[in-house]
């Protein structure tokens, strides 16, 4: 049964009657360009195939209710009327605590909804399942209440919901693409003028994704510790944000910078460049440079801004060693410290690849991988 089919089932069952709308976010893979977002800097996502369905009614009233097929058909209830806030029970209903309260703190008009919730995006595997989650309750909101929210629009309030609420200091890549994404495309994203270019995909490659299923542990902290280090860093060379920044000018104000604080530049200014590179890579179908700079970010990210664990290094090894001689790469994908690993990897490739996976990681790290193998979808604001 597809999503919608059971999410509009799961609606009847806990609510008594019939939805009077489905909505849909995807969830989203990023290829290159991490932490990269929150640096005013750029990004290569796409949206993929896994993603959160809603099935919804408007009410008369204020009251909000919420059934999550992913949570055993719980269903959760709160009034628009009282001060919205983090609730320590039911933590995945605080996403829609904090995307009501964004929206109304914007001052929109919202009335009542039952909503009935499911997705596929893994949990906690940073493919994005909570900007999945934002966009599409956005999306729905939008919808019920004639809202005029545009795409950049939807994702600055699914940030804000992220950032003031959920308490997560995340950038806006996430919300974007999961609203604009293309099918059979990636974006290269301007987090500054939140613009976008689509960049095709070569039919001939698949996205495929490793579920390391590490558990992500001090995700939190450490990305916002990293987002700290990075403002440091822009502060000392007297920059708006790392984007501005050559490594020309960080190579200058090496003598004065503490050695964790320039690395950490070094991957942003490093990163934004090969992100502009690999968009031009992946548009002339230059397999060869998409690898290197694949290759190239993995290592900047486990070296410089030392967000990879392990494992994760093992099993872009061993992806690596698959890939060598063919074309395509592989790198970490996500905020880090466990989580995915994207490849992209020639049609003819992805068995073997797969295999290879299967032959070598469980025995190496003693945990098994799961795998995805995914297309670019429309974002939930493309129509
Ligand atoms: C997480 C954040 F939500 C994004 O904004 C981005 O910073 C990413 O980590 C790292 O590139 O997904």
């Amino acid at each position: 049964m597809s999503l919608t089919a059971q999410v509009i089932s799961g609606f009847k069952e806990a609510f008594g009657y019939e939805p009077a709308s489905t909505y849909h976010a995807p969830g989203r893979v990023n290829l290159i360009g991490e932490h990269t977002d929150y640096n005013d800097g750029f990004v290569l996502p796409a949206a993929i195939n896994f993603g959160t369905v809603v099935a919804a009614s408007p009410r008369s009233d204020n009251t909000v209710r919420i059934c999550a097929l992913n949570f055993h058909q719980e269903v959760v209830e709160f009034s628009l009327q009282d001060r919205l806030e983090k609730s320590t029970t039911s933590t995945w209903a605080n996403y829609v605590r904090a995307v009501a309260d964004t929206l109304l703190k914007a001052n929109f008009t919202l009335q009542g909804v039952d909503i009935c919730v499911i997705g596929d995006v893994p949990y906690g595997a940073g493919l994005s399942s909570s900007a999945a989650l934002e966009i599409v309750l956005i999306r729905m909101f939008a919808d019920l209440n004639q809202l005029s929210i545009s795409s950049v629009e939807a994702a600055q309030y699914g940030q804000r919901a992220e950032n003031d609420f959920i308490g997560a200091q995340t950038g806006i890549m996430d919300q974007l693409i999961s609203a604009q994404g293309q099918d059979n495309h990636a974006l290269l994203i301007d987090c500054r003028s939140l613009t976008s270019q689509a960049v095709p995909m070569d039919a001939d490659f698949r996205i495929v994704i490793f579920n390391s299923n590490v558990q992500r542990g001090l995700v939190d902290s450490e990305y916002n510790t990293r987002r700290r280090q990075c403002q440091l860093a822009s502060d000392l060379l007297k920059v708006p944000a790392l984007r501005d920044a050559s490594l020309d000018d960080l190579e200058r104000a090496r003598p004065s910078m503490d050695s964790v604080i320039y690395r950490r530049a070094r991957h942003i200014i490093s990163e934004n460049a090969r992100t502009l590179d690999a968009a031009t890579a992946l548009r002339d179908r230059d397999w060869q440079t998409m690898g290197r700079l694949m290759h190239a970010s993995h290592e900047s990210m486990k070296d410089d801004f030392e967000i990879t664990v392990p494992a994760i290094d093992g099993l872009v090894d061993i992806i690596r060693d698959a890939l060598t001689g063919k074309p395509g790469g592989v790198r970490m994908t996500g905020g880090g410290f466990g989580g995915c690993v994207v490849s992209l990897v020639h049609r003819d490739q992805v068995d073997a690849v797969i295999a290879r996976v299967a032959d070598q990681y469980e025995k190496r790290f003693g945990i098994k991988e799961s795998v995805y193998i995914c297309r670019a979808v429309n974002g939930a604001f493309v129509a």
